[in-house]
């Protein structure tokens, strides 16, 4: 997420709107809302010590009714704490509109080595128990800040909460650890919790150029000295970043051409092709036994950028802490979404009912006012779901359910899909296809560089009709069927080649009458809705720490985690699974030979036929939970 304090502005102050009863036509514009914070709050702004001597910039902004006393929130950034300036003032200061009008002390924070804070950034920076190296990290900077307010900023009730979303809610996180005792209240948001296994510039090894080439060019640039001016975009030379990846090459290439010692971090892809003590390190799941206070886990199900995070950090936080009354909520959201959009549709997709709404009002807001002012009556729910296909919000005692029941959908003979396992033997019971790195299959039809935020809900008919694609579907659905928790796909799999990418989604294909949206212009007669996918790299199948290559021609199984989702595909509806061997330039291209892929020479990149068993004896299969 990026400028924190400028997001989702238009919703959120709608949002005002709809909460005081105000026509449409009421809802105040940009200057009208930073006129009101400027009208109720005042701003501070401080150079706040760590315990290294290195200066934080931060700003405070306090209610000016001094007459009763307020928590703090805080919220740190690398993406800048813009509007820089004493009397300028952001549209919004909590994470949604009915904080600034309840009455908080906001304080943002340039994180180490951003913008107009000292010290030097590192992306993802570990503990230092780990590093080895000063006795500084962002879990210590998050505490030295939280000290420092409340010896300074006047007026607070003693009590601290904390936010962020993506960075912002990974340094959330680190806050968790080691916590300030006044901490009292967190909510990391969209966190990412392990970069090599499921966030974001890794999944299971494979690695996601497009995103990581993005993220880095506008965020990682080597700084001569605190400043509040953002790096330049980069220009891609060209609307196709297709195109412009392929053309790029490998990382080691994509460094050479445009990086170099002004992106060091690029390099530390280059230098660790597998999950080594420098990716280990950062795997902030190893360090969540201590977590005691309260926690509001925020995840979105179309999120492409930091699903995993969330959802593991909420599952290891109850495994770690039995104890602790921690909430996980999964909205129908794409990264961020539930707080700079309304939540009713994404893309063609509809939910209808504003969702990020009944986030912010119905579980954000109270949750950190029952814990940080003892006012409301939130009683902590476990799990607060989302449910796609249907589209209504439930709540559980656990995550995922109870009666969930897991069950088999098979990979079947022409095409198909089905709950009974294959009987067939022998030569003919599998499929294959080339997968050709010179033509890998696109993860999206649209042209565009950046690899954006909704991917994930576009209609999947333009990679079924692919012939390196290799669809199954099944047969109309009776009834509704609704799938909750974790999706794991076991497929029997063999190539020509010493690695491969596998890649499996799951699909819900809407009927053919199906009416148009009017959000998009799609014709919604057989929309392919894209539910789960992921991809494993091939050498990282038994280790992401040792990789090996694949076995020419051998019959190897692949298990791939395709995450938890909780969809209904309705009575009408078809489930369709595709596989495939690539999904350019979301992530970067498979050799398809065993080798450093960051450093592949372009003589590695070589056809190879892949082949999909669906035999009695290798019955490739995707395991759901069926809710009952
Ligand atoms: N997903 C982004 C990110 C998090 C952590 C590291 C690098 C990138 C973000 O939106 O902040």
């Amino acid at each position: 997420m990026h400028q924190p304090t400028l997001l989702m502005l238009t919703v959120a102050f709608a949002a005002v709107a709809v909460t005081s009863g105000c026509a449409s036509s009421d809802i105040p514009g940009e200057a009208e809302r930073a006129a009101y914070l400027r009208e109720h709050y005042a701003k501070s702004e401080y150079m706040v010590p760590m315990r290294d001597g290195v200066e934080l910039f931060t700003f405070v902004y306090s209610p000016k009714n001094t007459s009763r006393t307020y928590p703090i929130l805080l919220y740190r950034t690398p993406y800048s704490i813009a509007p820089y300036g004493p009397d300028e003032y952001p549209e919004m200061l909590g994470p949604s509109p009915e904080f600034d009008e309840d009455g908080y002390i906001f304080a943002f924070q340039d994180v180490r080595g951003k913008f107009r804070s000292q010290g030097e950034f590192a992306v993802i920076r570990p503990l230092y128990r780990e590093a080895g190296t000063a006795r500084v990290d962002e879990s210590t900077d998050n505490y030295d800040t939280i000290e420092w307010l409340l010896g300074n900023v006047p007026n607070h009730n003693g009590r601290v909460g904390q936010w962020g979303i993506s960075y912002s809610g990974w340094q959330a996180l680190m806050g968790m650890i080691d916590p300030h005792p006044a901490l009292r209240a967190s909510s990391p948001q969209a966190s990412p919790a392990d970069m090599f296994i499921g966030d974001d510039w890794h999944h299971n090894g494979a690695f996601r150029v497009m995103y990581a080439f993005s993220w880095l060019a506008g965020n990682a640039r080597r700084r001569d000295q605190p400043s509040e001016s953002r790096s330049q975009r980069f220009d891609y030379g060209t609307p196709d970043g297709y195109e412009f990846f392929l053309e790029a090459g490998t990382a080691a290439m994509i460094d050479e051409l445009f990086f170099g010692e002004d992106v060091p971090a690029w390099r530390d892809f280059i230098e660790h092709p597998n999950y080594d003590d420098f990716w280990q390190r950062q795997n902030a799941l190893q360090y969540l036994d201590g977590v005691r206070h309260a926690v509001l886990n925020v995840a979105g199900w179309f999120d492409t950028e930091d699903f995993y995070g969330p959802m593991s950090i909420y599952k290891t936080i109850e495994a770690e802490n039995p104890e602790n009354r921690s909430t996980l909520a999964v909205g129908p959201w794409l990264h961020g979404g539930w707080r700079r959009m309304e939540g009713d549709h994404l893309g063609c997709i509809e939910f209808d009912s504003k969702t990020s709404l009944h986030f912010q009002r119905e579980v954000q807001f109270p949750f950190f006012s029952r814990h940080l002012k003892d006012k409301g009556d939130w009683d902590a729910p476990e799990a607060v779901v989302f449910e796609t296909g249907t589209n209504r919000w439930r709540t559980y005692d656990r995550w995922p359910p109870d009666n969930v029941e897991p069950t088999r959908l098979y990979l079947q003979s022409n095409g198909r899909l089905s709950f009974d396992p294959p009987t067939g033997q022998g030569g003919d019971t599998r499929d294959s296809y080339i997968s050709d790195p010179t033509k890998p299959v696109p993860f999206s039809a649209e042209i565009r560089t950046t690899l954006g935020h909704l991917w994930k809900v576009e209609d999947q008919r333009f990679a079924s009709s692919r012939p390196d694609v290799l669809v199954y579907e099944s047969d109309v659905l009776e009834e509704d069927l609704t799938m909750a928790g974790p999706i794991l796909a076991n497929i029997f799999v063999a190539t020509t080649g010493t690695d491969a990418d596998w890649v499996v989604k799951l699909i819900d294909v809407y009927p053919g009458d199906v009416p148009n949206s009017e959000f998009c212009d799609v014709p919604m007669g057989g929309f392919q809705m894209h539910v789960a996918g992921e991809i494993m790299r091939g050498k990282f199948r038994n280790s992401f720490e040792h990789p090996e290559p694949m076995v020419p021609n051998e019959v190897t199984p692949i298990h791939i985690d395709l995450r938890d989702r909780y969809h209904t595909f309705q009575a009408g509806h078809r489930i369709m699974v595709h596989v495939q061997s690539s999904w350019f330039p979301a992530y970067d291209r498979n050799p398809q030979t065993f080798t450093d892929i960051y450093r592949a020479r372009p003589s590695d990149f070589q056809p190879a036929t892949q082949t999909i068993y669906r035999s009695a004896q290798y019955p490739s299969h995707i395991v759901v939970g069926v809710l009952r």
